[in-house]
């Protein structure tokens, strides 16, 4: 049925609707932007741990640094009055040898350079450089902000402070010669702590969880996610989180420990065999994104309807107007005198 006339506020929802279906064009070419960089995100590798070797590890230790170097075992301890450098028997666990740091001072990440091992202190500021065969203090380097984990790469340091950024250093004169900050799905990833450098990518613990990512120095994007949960003996008593990553380039094995752990691991890591365990809500978020494809497939669809719908009531509108102008031509020439107004004055 043929509405009796289109009156001035029908008009006016004509124009809404026109307005609003030029507002929806204008807006899908962002909407489109905002999607190609959801697709620009790289999403990691996902990966988890076997154990292929364990050994007993000094369960008072609070392990700040791991490292390996011409197939010894190095390893630093944190807490003031018990910070040491000590090197381990890789076969037993066994302290072989052992340096104490000034008590006021809090042992953090080592690294080697050369002969020579590096040392952090956290809020200290002095990166303490030792030879390796005798421990002896040769260098002490200065920086600002806190010390946590480090690394050698190339002829660079990479060290950690707790944050999402890593510093990369001269290994000589430990200038700062750059930064990155570290994304996980897109997301600033903070708590970086201990770091291993192996085959040109940067694994780091994440403080206070089971989790190591790896990261590519170039741009500090997470590329694998190893969940390293399940490590630690249920038994184990007085231990803390794990902490603590070496890679031995002449066996090309993987160890990792915790602080205060009575356990070292070797370890190998793979894909999951089977579905992953019950997530937390950070981990779902990460995951889910495999449905980010399907999610907007279907908001084009809904977007698409839509504009549909908009398109087909804009028709019927003109449509109707067009057909209410031809009635009132017709009622003028049928009733000239009252310019064909039926319903009178
Ligand atoms: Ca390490």
């Amino acid at each position: 049925m043929v509405p009796p006339c289109i009156s001035a506020p029908a008009l006016n929802r004509g124009a809404a609707w026109g307005l609003s279906l030029l507002i929806i064009l204008s807006i899908l070419p962002e909407m489109s932007i905002s999607e190609e960089s959801e697709q620009n995100v790289v999403h990691p590798e996902q990966l988890i741990v076997v154990i292929e070797e364990t050994i007993p590890h000094d369960s008072g230790a609070y392990t700040q640094g791991l490292t390996f170097h011409q197939g010894r075992l190095f390893e630093s301890t944190g807490l003031r009055g018990e910070s040491t450098l000590r090197e381990i028997n890789p076969d037993n666990g066994e302290v072989l040898r052992s340096i104490n740091l000034n008590e006021t001072e809090f042992g953090e990440g080592i690294a080697f350079v050369g002969d020579e091992v590096v040392m952090l202190t956290w809020t200290s500021g002095h990166a303490y450089r030792y030879l390796f065969d005798t421990f002896e203090l040769v260098g002490n380097h200065s920086y600002d902000g806190e010390g946590w984990g480090l690394c050698h790469v190339g002829n660079q340091l990479v060290m950690s402070n707790g944050s999402d950024e890593l510093t990369f250093r001269n290994d000589t004169t430990f200038e700062i010669m750059g930064n990155i900050n570290v994304t996980l799905n897109g997301t600033s990833l903070d708590n970086l702590n201990e770091l291993e450098c192996i085959e040109g990518l940067i694994y780091a613990n994440v403080y206070q969880t089971d989790e190591i990512v790896v990261i590519d120095p170039g741009n500090g994007v997470v590329v694998m996610q190893i969940d390293a949960s399940g490590l630690l003996p249920e038994n184990a008593t007085g231990a803390e989180v794990l902490n603590g990553i070496a890679w031995d380039v002449e066996s090309q094995s993987l160890w990792v420990t915790g602080k205060k752990w009575p356990v070292m691991h070797r370890i190998s890591l793979t894909v999951p065999s089977v579905e992953p365990p019950p997530v937390d809500d950070e981990t779902t978020n990460q995951s889910s994104n495999e449905e980010l494809p399907l999610s907007h497939s279907n908001d084009h669809l809904t977007i698409s309807i839509w504009l549909g719908l908009m398109i087909i009531a804009v028709i019927i509108l003109i449509a109707q107007q067009s057909a209410h102008q031809a009635m009132n031509l017709k009622d003028v020439e049928r009733n000239p005198r009252n310019g064909g107004n039926s319903d009178g004055d």
